[in-house]
């Protein structure tokens, strides 16, 4: 179908720009200067201001105003009496110009009755839970839940069973594998007796680079989310000394999430890795032995840079 159906009972006003193939139910309410891409759905009693943009593929469920400022990308989904707010401090008759812009990034998903604060930019493909409250920007793919909201999770960041304190035991000392390109968990040697315990790797045997530099992270509040990013060329090898903390390691394809919860075992991280470092508990110190000096220009800070520069990188290998 190619034909936009406006149900009788919805109000498009003249100007309003809506796509082929869209779908506006019944009691939605569109103004002016409204533009709505194409094979959208605008369900009942929605209401849409002039400055609003709307991509494509986007369902709008029952009960939500979009009002100006926001922009929704391609393949958004927003749940049915969702808040969008375009005004931090409001007041009766006081109008803001210009209003915060309010960006939902391509694929992203906004759950029933959660609220945005004004001037936020949801990441591409993230996840917000029903009734959160979404007070900061949400990094691409992470889900955020909660009042107010924190992340809680990697869309499609699967987490390694194995990776428990007590599986690590079970599994003993060794190198292994994960999903995600070149990225290996290490089980080091365990030495305990009465008077404790020692946990050993020597460099160049057992550990995969030369270190030229450590750092210690510690005292992170828990909400906090540490990392998003990637290197162009450090080596990295992360291990929790104390508590626990969760990694994310992201090759651009696979994704998954590690939780590091034992001075015995560490995680390599080769170049072109994304990661993400979060849910520190209170005690947690993370060591991260690094291949070389700190280097601002090392670091990939936005994933689709990141993308951008694999895709690079592969086609250089391929050709
Ligand atoms: C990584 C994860 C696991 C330095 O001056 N020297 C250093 O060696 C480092 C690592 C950082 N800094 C400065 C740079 C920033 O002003 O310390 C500040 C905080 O660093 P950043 O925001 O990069 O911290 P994280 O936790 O986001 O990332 C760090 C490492 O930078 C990074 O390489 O992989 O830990």
């Amino acid at each position: 179908m190619t034909e936009t159906f406006i149900h009788p009972q919805a109000i498009v006003e003249k100007g309003a720009t809506i796509g082929p193939s869209t779908r506006v139910w019944a009691f939605a309410h569109i103004l002016a200067g409204a533009v709505i891409g194409r094979d959208c759905d605008i369900c009942d009693h929605v209401f849409i201001e002039n400055q609003v943009k709307v991509g494509d593929r986007v369902t709008i469920k029952c009960g939500v105003q979009l009002w100006d400022g926001v922009t929704l990308e391609d393949d958004v989904f927003v749940g049915p009496n969702a808040t969008f707010t375009n005004d931090r401090f409001p007041r009766s008759k006081h109008y803001l110009d210009p209003y915060p812009q309010t960006v939902v990034r391509q694929g992203a998903s906004i759950g029933a009755n959660a609220t945005i604060l004004p001037g936020l930019t949801i990441g591409r493909e993230a996840m917000v839970g029903a009734g959160a409250v979404v007070t900061r920007d949400v990094p691409d793919r992470a889900i955020v839940a909660g009042v107010p909201a924190r992340i809680v999770g990697y869309v499609g960041a699967h987490r390694r069973p194995q990776v428990s304190l007590a599986d690590y035991a079970a599994l003993g000392e060794g190198v292994y594998d994960t999903g995600v390109r070149g990225v290996k968990v290490y089980r080091q040697k365990e030495i305990r007796d009465l008077r404790g315990c020692l946990s050993v790797g020597e460099f160049a045997s057992s550990l995969p680079f030369l270190p030229r530099r450590y750092y210690v992270i510690y005292g992170v509040p828990s909400r906090e989310v540490r990392g998003e990013h990637a290197h162009k060329t450090l080596h990295q090898f992360l291990v929790c000394l104390a508590g626990q903390c969760a990694l994310v390691v992201d090759d651009g394809e696979r994704r998954e999430e590690i939780v590091l919860c034992s001075p015995t075992v560490g995680v390599y991280t080769p170049p072109m890795i994304w990661g993400v470092q979060y849910k520190f508990s209170p005690d947690a110190v993370l060591l991260v032995l690094a291949s070389d000096p700190y280097d601002a220009d090392d670091y990939i800070r936005e994933y689709d840079e990141f993308l951008v520069m694999l895709a690079t990188h592969r086609s250089a290998l391929t050709s």
